[in-house]
């Protein structure tokens, strides 16, 4: 068999620092004096530009930019959001404010449920409009590949719109987006209270023919009292494994409901939150190897006082990844920069802990690792450039945006 020729290089970026993230360097992947080279889609080369390959063709028809000594990194990955949805929560933020906790106001029909009515109401392209207003915040600061969750529609129709919303904003900007179903994130209230009869639908009706349209990378579910039993999770993990589907969850947030272990169990891809997981449920991650979704934007606009197990985390070696939760009840966070100040801030997570945990290990989170998530030949080009000194620059700032050029696959 012929192996196809290697792409033609296109264009190549000059003249940099980089920080790779690449596994096979320590920290940060740090390059004093770097290029990267592209060919198409595609990186053909990061690192020292010493001993850059020398170019074919002279380089006639590439296009050499000079980054005049400014920072490279992969192009930023959101691995958790809800990113489309109708309506806010601004008034229940004010009920917040007046003393009402999040799951009263969840148990008296608001919360979730009442993002569920505004996005059930929306037509498809409200839905879209509104949604491409958070897009456009999260590209403005070098995002390139973004998760997208429903669970605002908890029917058949509504969560297939969201859905095909969210895969349409592929076609609408230069970003790279993965769907993830999340039908078990509340009890519709049509399901008069019967939350088996409900998954149910999740799994026999719902999941099959989502999955069969083509519009899930992954299912989630919400492990907790005001949501879904680790056993009614279980029959949804069963039911998206049974359909080859990589799973997640959002686990032991708010109580530890062992959904660490839980997820764990179904290989899944990441176990978000953990607030409340234990030593037991960490164990069980690094053993398969699901990483550590940290969503302090959710912490911190919860007011939360458990932090999630870092030195258990780390004594582990169980990867963590950070992202926004962007969503319109606990965390209406699209600045995944302020997520990385918040992490080290409130978890004090390192600075090298943050940037891998919005590069690498979030691409890692979502399964895409061998696709994008560091600068190494054979990756997709999605690179950020940055007007700074020093990558620590990106944690530390706070509501500043250095992004100098974003290239989304080359572009
Ligand atoms: N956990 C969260 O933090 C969000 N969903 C979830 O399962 C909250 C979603 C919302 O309140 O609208
Ligand atoms: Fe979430």
């Amino acid at each position: 068999m012929t192996q196809p020729d290697p792409p033609r290089p296109t264009r190549l970026w000059r003249n940099a620092r980089l920080a790779t993230l690449a596994t096979t360097r320590t920290g940060l992947g740090l390059v004093g004096q770097g290029a990267v080279l592209v060919g198409g889609e595609h990186i053909l080369y990061a690192g020292p530009e010493s001993e850059m390959p020398a170019l074919r063709d002279a380089g006639s028809n590439i296009e050499v930019i000079d980054c005049e000594g400014r920072w490279i990194t992969p192009g930023l990955i959101d691995c958790h959001t809800h990113l489309v949805h109708a309506g806010n929560r601004a008034k229940e933020f004010e009920m917040r404010l007046r003393g009402a906790t999040y799951e009263e106001i969840a148990r008296a029909g608001g919360g979730i449920l009442s993002t569920v009515r505004d996005t059930r109401a929306a037509q498809p392209e409200e839905l879209q409009r509104q949604s491409l207003r958070r897009l456009d915040a999260l590209i403005a600061e070098g995002v390139t590949t973004l998760e997208i969750k429903s669970g605002y529609g908890l029917d058949f129709d509504t969560e297939r719109k969201m859905l095909r919303v969210a895969r349409e904003l592929a076609g609408r900007r230069p970003i790279t987006i993965r769907t993830t179903f999340l039908g078990a994130h509340a009890l519709p209230p049509e399901a008069s209270g019967d939350k088996d009869a409900y998954i149910d639908q999740v799994t026999r009706t719902m999941l099959p023919a989502l999955a069969h349209e083509g519009l899930i990378d992954a299912v989630d579910a919400f492990c907790e009292d005001i949501a879904f039993s680790p056993e009614q999770v279980s029959r949804v993990f069963s039911a998206a494994t049974a359909l080859g589907l990589p799973v997640k969850l959002h686990a032991d947030q708010l109580s530890n409901l062992n959904g660490a272990a839980l997820a764990a169990r179904y290989n899944a891809l990441s176990a978000d939150h953990l607030e409340h997981a234990d030593e037991a449920g960490v164990r069980a991650m690094a053993a398969a190897g699901t990483v550590a979704v940290l969503l302090p934007g959710a912490f911190y606009f919860l007011r939360e006082k458990n932090l999630p197990p870092i030195d258990l985390l780390r004594r582990h070696a169980v990867p963590i990844a950070l992202a926004t939760d962007c969503n319109p009840g606990t965390s209406p966070l699209t600045s995944l920069l302020l997520a990385l100040n918040m992490a080290a801030t409130e978890f004090r997570l390192t600075v090298d802990e943050c940037i891998a945990g919005v590069t690498r290990e979030a691409a890692r989170a979502l399964g895409i690792a061998d696709r994008t998530g560091t600068l190494e030949a054979g990756k997709q080009a999605d690179l950020a450039i940055w007007d700074i000194d020093d990558p620590a620059e990106l944690v530390y700032r706070i509501g500043f945006n250095p992004l100098f050029a974003r290239i989304w696959r080359g572009r």
